[in-house]
């Protein structure tokens, strides 16, 4: 892993319907990141946040794509901040912030890779398009617009589309995927460990797998870490949480196995919600991942 990191915050709220997420960046910054990266011997420079615009007012049964417009702004600005930082040769860290932001990260961090490797953490699949969403949220939409599929402001963030191809993405933890999300994935083939196969084959073997299916097909490998998908009892502080989710022994082992590959080029913490977590629990449990992420040790 490169040893210089750029953790760039996106205060972004705008793709969902819970107020709170905006101080994501803050509160995982309150946990301790800067000082837990550099006591493990990184360079690690805070770039601040990147600027998210006006909310807008809907009817919340309304079928339109949510703050469309400043979604896609904030992103395009995203994706900008992000390509800075890896011209300079540093690891981007990306801290949410509703997962929409992701559309920006994934613009910023796959112009440089033929072949970037995605793996999505989560409890959704986050595949959605303005024909299959249930709810018109776009952060239940960033993994579909990053391989092409959704509304053109968005897939056109960074100029060039698609960022991602489905044969190099792997979902893990999924437990709450809507109908159209299990055509689409389906049809793609795109690689998803359910809950039912971690319990069968535990983490260990999941990681291993999908560790070697990346590191064979891939040029690099963006993480993005939705922190619904650990468990509500872990994670109480994200505004979308299902129940029966990864624990966090099996989430640090996931790191950990992450970590020893040295597969990663970027990486994002996604949904921190402040306002619905018990005194940041969720914030400080993104900044325990990143520990293990990054290569801390127990001995
Ligand atoms: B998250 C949902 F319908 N699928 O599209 C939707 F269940 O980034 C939830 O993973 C999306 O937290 C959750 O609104 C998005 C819903
Ligand atoms: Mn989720
Ligand atoms: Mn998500
Ligand atoms: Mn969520």
């Amino acid at each position: 892993m490169r040893k210089q990191i750029s953790i760039i915050g996106a205060p972004m709220d705008l793709g969902q319907s819970r107020r709170g997420v905006d101080m994501g960046p803050s509160a995982i910054r309150y946990a301790g990141v800067v000082e837990r990266l550099e006591s493990l011997g990184y360079t690690v420079e805070d770039c601040g946040d990147i600027s998210i615009g006006k909310r807008e007012r809907f009817e919340e049964t309304s079928k339109v794509l949510k703050n469309l417009k400043a979604i896609a702004k904030a992103c395009g600005e995203l994706c900008k901040t992000i390509e800075t930082e890896v011209k300079r040769e540093r690891f981007p860290l990306v801290l949410g912030g509703d997962h929409s932001i992701a559309i920006g990260t994934l613009a910023g961090v796959s112009r440089p890779y033929k072949n970037l490797g995605v793996i999505w953490y989560d409890a959704h699949g986050d595949l959605n398009t303005a024909e299959t969403s249930p709810s018109g949220n776009i952060h239940g939409m960033p993994l579909a617009v990053s391989l092409g599929y959704g509304d053109p402001q968005l897939t056109s963030t960074g100029g060039y589309q698609p960022k991602v191809k489905p044969e190099n993405v792997v979902i893990i933890g999924a437990r709450a995927l809507d109908m159209g999300e299990r055509e689409f994935i389906k049809e793609k083939g795109i690689r998803v460990y359910t809950m039912h196969e971690i319990d069968r084959l535990g983490m260990t073997r999941v990681m291993t797998e999908t560790i070697e299916y990346l590191q064979e097909r891939t040029d690099g490998v963006h993480l993005s870490l939705d922190l619904d998908g650990l468990d509500p009892n872990e994670a109480p502080g994200v505004g979308t949480p299902v129940n029966g989710g990864i624990t966090f022994r099996e989430s640090h082992l996931a790191m950990e196995l992450l970590a020893e590959s040295d597969l990663l080029t970027s990486a994002e913490f996604v949904e921190v919600n402040p306002i619905l977590d018990i005194q940041n629990k969720t914030g400080k449990l993104a900044v325990d991942l990143m520990g293990s992420l990054f290569g801390e040790k127990l001995l």
